[in-house]
């Protein structure tokens, strides 16, 4: 195959007049429809001078265009880059320089700001808005209706999508075609997609769970998509009924469960309820089920890794599991060194397969940290596996608070906090929420004499930190408590607040 990602996800659906996204306007665009516009695409990519491994970092908002972009670069060879559109101005000038992109796609809003900045990283810009419009559609208008694809290798670059770590700057992981790929068959056969299924889809498309996970199997069984702008229960309460299929994050069903028109009757239609991102609690399981009759199918996956274990279709759907590794995918429960544990031990999980990503961007020793010579992925996720196989993730090795399914690593929080004035020094930590599972809490100890006012410490953040980072509840102390060894005990802290929000 010339190009295995274009030709299987994309390329196989040429011409094909069934409908691939339904939009919130009641339009439909056809896959016949989204390749057309891809391709002219994919005609102004080239003519800025773009080469195949050039990277395309992209901050735009949800739309049938921005999936449309992210066809046009495996169509021409572009590596995709796609950014949380939370990100203020700060936080995207490091992904820019670091990626090294070759374009900038923006919101027209942000615009103003980010035309400079990409200025200064060499990178050119242009911008897509949500109808049609923007620099980019404009470069679009007019251009021949074919494209010759690029021909490309399941080991090149398909995108890079940046993670933050317990330490230092964000890390981008390379994912190749056949890391993508490898992930969107596995997923699509275990999970029974079919070219009738209708996918309801609300989540974000800047992350492997929107845009790996859900796209690409609708993309790869020819199935369609209700694109949903973002999560917003009336919303998804009268898409429902139309729909066979939904992906989510934990939070998406605690919001259903906690509105009485979800009913059997919503889910008429459905086949099939996902979860993942974050750990969906047996109990909201357990309520789904009593409410629907449909037993959610979890799974556990990372953006390293895509996919790497599952619950069954078919089998036992286990509350609080995540279930067995996919087919071609390897898993093992480690000590420290990364010695394999016995069965029912908890350790860190390891993970090895065509799934794991290719090592991060520009960064051969954070790669040799995380991704053993013999191809295990280090997780940071603690888990036991059963006798059965069945895995249970138990908790994190690794500083991480998972918000609403978005990550947060307290190290970034705290140095911003700690550069503040008035403040000596701060922990951050997550604290049990009913809506976004765990929320960003920030204990913050003052200097000698000082008082920093919470209001004021939050309204400095801003610019500086993506909202979604930023504390909701900051706690002003003289101390944070340390053990004997001069630490500060974030255990003790998560205790004293743990009922914060209860
Ligand atoms: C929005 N806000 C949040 C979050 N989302 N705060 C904390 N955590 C969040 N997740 C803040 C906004 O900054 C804003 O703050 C206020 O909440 C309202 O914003 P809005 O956009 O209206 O929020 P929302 O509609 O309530 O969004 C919550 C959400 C959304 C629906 C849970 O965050 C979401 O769709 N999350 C899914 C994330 C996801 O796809 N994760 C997958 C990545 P203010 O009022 O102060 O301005 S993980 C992944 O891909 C791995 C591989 C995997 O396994 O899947
Ligand atoms: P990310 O870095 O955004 O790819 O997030 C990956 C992390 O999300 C994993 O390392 C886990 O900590 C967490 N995660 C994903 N799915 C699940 C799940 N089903 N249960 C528990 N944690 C999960």
């Amino acid at each position: 195959m010339a190009n295995p990602l274009y030709d299987t996800l994309f390329g196989a659906h040429d011409g094909a007049p069934a409908p691939f996204l339904h939009l919130p306007d009641g339009g439909i665009v056809s896959h016949a429809a989204f390749l057309a516009r891809a391709r002219a695409f994919a005609h102004a990519l080239t003519g800025l001078g773009l080469e195949p491994g050039d990277r395309v970092a992209v901050q735009v908002e949800k739309s049938a265009d921005a999936l449309a972009l992210y066809a046009a670069c495996a169509q021409t060879g572009l590596v995709f880059l796609p950014l949380n559109t939370a990100y203020t101005p700060a936080e995207l000038d490091y992904f820019v320089g670091n990626s090294g992109a070759g374009l900038l796609v923006s919101t027209d809003e942000a615009a103003p700001a980010l035309a400079e900045l990409a200025g200064r990283h060499g990178a050119a810009h242009l911008t897509l808005g949500t109808d049609g419009t923007g620099t980019l559609a404009d470069l679009a208008e007019g251009q021949p209706d074919s494209f010759p694809t690029v021909p490309r290798d399941e080991t090149d670059l398909a995108a890079i999508l940046y993670t933050s770590g317990t330490t230092g700057r964000s890390k981008g992981a390379m994912l190749s075609q056949k890391n993508l790929l490898s992930n969107a068959r596995a997923l699509a056969d275990l999970w029974r997609f079919g070219s009738s299924d209708v996918l309801l889809h609300a989540l974000p498309i800047f992350h492997t769970h929107g845009l790996f996970v859900a796209t690409n199997i609708a993309l790869l069984t020819g199935g369609s998509m209700i694109l949903l702008p973002k999560f917003e229960t009336d919303a998804v309460l009268e898409a429902l009924p139309k729909a066979t299929a939904m992906m989510g994050v934990p939070t998406f069903y605690t919001r259903l469960l906690a509105d009485p028109r979800f009913t059997s009757e919503t889910c008429a239609n459905m086949r099939l309820f996902v979860s993942g991102s974050a750990p969906l609690l047996a109990e909201t399981h357990r309520a789904f089920e009593a409410r629907t009759g449909h037993r959610i199918l979890e799974r556990y996956g990372m953006t390293e890794t895509n996919m790497s274990t599952s619950n069954p279709y078919d089998g036992e759907r286990r509350p609080g599991t995540v279930g067995l590794p996919l087919p071609g995918v390897e898993v093992k429960v480690c000590d420290d060194q990364g010695t394999e544990l016995p069965r029912g031990e908890i350790g860190v999980l390891e993970v090895r397969g065509a799934n794991v990503f290719e090592g991060y961007w520009r960064m051969p020793e954070k790669t040799a940290e995380e991704l053993r010579p013999d191809r295990f992925f280090f997780t940071g996720d603690l888990a036991v596996q059963g006798d059965d196989g069945y895995v249970t993730i138990v908790g994190r090795a690794k500083d991480l608070i998972i918000s609403g399914g978005f990550n947060v690593y307290p190290k970034e929080v705290e140095e911003a906090l700690d550069a503040l004035p008035g403040v000596a020094e701060s922990a951050v930590i997550g604290v049990p929420h009913p809506d976004l599972g765990e929320a960003v809490v920030a204990v913050v100890a003052a200097e000698p004499g000082q008082s920093p006012e919470p209001a004021a410490l939050t309204a400095a953040l801003d610019g500086k930190l993506a909202r979604f980072k930023q504390p909701k509840t900051i706690l002003v102390t003289d101390a944070l408590p340390r053990n004997t060894m001069g630490k500060v005990q974030k255990a003790a802290l998560r205790a004293t607040y743990a009922t914060l929000f209860a």
